[in-house]
């Protein structure tokens, strides 16, 4: 039998192993792993590299409606060059409904904005604002049928914001359908308060984004989300854990028995308040929801990360651009925080950075990195057989990684919308090389190759309720 891509000598990370054999790849897919496979219509000497499974990141902001003259920075188009000449595959993004457009033609206009645009794989979550009878009677059960398996609920922002009586409705919705929730946990109302408080003081610069949204914030509204899925009966997902008394929160429910996962971001391993208090309006490019926290906080994601208390590494990459009214630089948002476009781009450094600071400094394996940024995404939320492994009869979906190659971040080399990264200057060793979707190059060297060929995946039910 012939192949049409034998990868050839790479340290191959299948599962809980990582073996050097060759990768026969026919029709897109994943056709053997073995030794000495042949013969090829085309060969990938990958002697040297590191063999990982593309990248899935479930948690990309995309030309997501951002209010009254804010514009996001990326489209599909860039989102996904950036995504794949960052080692992903797929991205899972947000789709928002604006005021007045039901979820069902929300999903069909975000539809229209991805179709051939896409250099990687692309699914949906949905996010629910709204919770008349329409949207959970008729729209949901619908969506759900059709392969949109999880959503996501705010417990801040106003207009976003659901109270726990919505949430637990929605909840029960989700369970009915075997659907997936996630959860942004932190407290509108305390948050509220303390931002009133801060303005009346003067207290008005970006700095004040992290200290009007402390760790309790955070922690409570955890407490409280996993509590009212507890009284639902209903798994959840806490996205963007970003300290050390959430977390907390989360393994001592596992603990008792309840099915919550965990998802942190690099922002929370790397970054820290003192950057959103760099001098003159700098700040502001590090404002994100929750915010970056301390350097005891990293190290408390970091003992998560190492002893498996998180399921997911995902970007929450949600760019806009610095110098620019329609971005960070809004209206009124040198006056006061509170008019700062929430959000950090990071979908094409997500990985490196782990890889970097995870597996190269000792603190991850090869095998905990492949479960925390494809696979368990794929096990999640309902892609798993098809995405998230190297592994016969998956998609071929792969990323070569070069493990001795040293060179910091810099914006100058990305291909995001956004006008800067978070991490300029940052020093990362380890850089995906070449990202395979479907056997097909989409990424090489830093620059992608090809035209859009990303397809849309309609999606199962999580793996667990299946
Ligand atoms: N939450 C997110 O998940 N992303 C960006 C902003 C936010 O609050
Ligand atoms: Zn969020
Ligand atoms: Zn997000």
């Amino acid at each position: 039998m012939t192949y049409d891509l034998i990868i050839r000598g790479a340290r191959v990370v299948t599962g809980a192993e990582v073996v050097e054999c060759d990768i026969g790849i026919r029709e897109g897919r994943i056709n053997a792993l073995g030794q000495d496979l042949g013969p090829a219509d085309e060969v990938i000497d990958a002697t040297g590299l590191i063999a990982l499974p593309g990248g899935i990141d479930s948690h990309v902001h995309i030309a997501q409606p951002s209010g009254p003259g804010i514009e996001m920075a990326d489209d599909f188009a860039s989102a996904t060059r950036s995504a794949a000449c960052g080692g992903n595959t797929t991205v899972m993004p947000f789709c928002l409904p604006e005021d007045g457009v039901t979820l069902r033609q929300a999903v069909n206009d975000y539809h229209a904005k991805a179709d051939g645009q896409c250099h990687v794989d692309v699914s949906f979550h949905l996010i629910i604002k709204d919770t008349d009878a329409q949207t959970l009677g008729q729209d949901l059960p619908a969506l759900f049928a059709a392969g949109y398996t999880s959503f996501k609920v705010f417990m801040t922002y106003a207009g976003l914001a659901l109270s726990d009586r919505e949430i637990l409705d929605v909840m029960d919705v989700a369970k009915a359908h075997k659907a997936m929730v996630m959860v942004h946990a932190e407290n509108e109302d305390a948050i509220e308060f303390l931002r009133d408080k801060a303005e009346a003081s003067g207290n008005t610069g970006p700095v004040h984004h992290a200290r009007t949204r402390p760790i309790p914030v955070e922690r409570e509204a955890t407490h409280r989300a996993i509590s009212l899925a507890e009284i639902a009966g209903v798994p959840l997902t806490i996205v963007h854990v970003s300290n050390g008394a959430a977390l907390e929160e989360i393994t001592r429910a596992r603990r008792r028995g309840l099915k919550v996962f965990a998802e942190t971001c690099p922002q929370y391993i790397t970054l820290t308040a003192d950057d959103l208090d760099r001098a003159g309006f700098e700040g502001a490019k590090y404002v994100c929801s929750p915010p970056p926290r301390d350097s005891a906080e990293q190290a408390a994601i970091w003992a998560g990360l190492e002893q498996g208390d998180f399921d997911l590494f995902s970007s929450d990459h949600c760019p806009f651009r610095f110098a620019d009214s329609a971005g960070k630089d809004a209206q009124g948002a040198r006056a006061t925080f509170r008019n700062i476009p929430n959000g950090i781009p990071g979908v094409e450094t997500r990985l490196p950075i782990l890889f970097s600071e995870g597996v190269m400094k000792g603190r991850i394996t090869l095998p905990r990195f492949a479960a925390i940024t494809a696979t368990n995404h794929a096990r999640l939320y309902g892609l798993a057989a098809r995405k998230g492994a190297i592994c016969v009869g998956a998609d071929a979906d792969i990323a070569l990684w070069d493990p001795n190659l040293t060179k910091p971040i810099r914006q100058t080399d990305l291909h995001h919308g956004s006008d800067y990264t978070p991490w300029e200057g940052f020093e990362v060793t380890g850089w995906p090389v070449r990202t395979l979707l479907r056997g097909q190059t989409v990424a090489k060297d830093g620059e992608i190759v090809g035209a859009a060929t990303g397809d849309y995946l309609s999606r199962s039910a999580p793996e667990f309720l299946i």
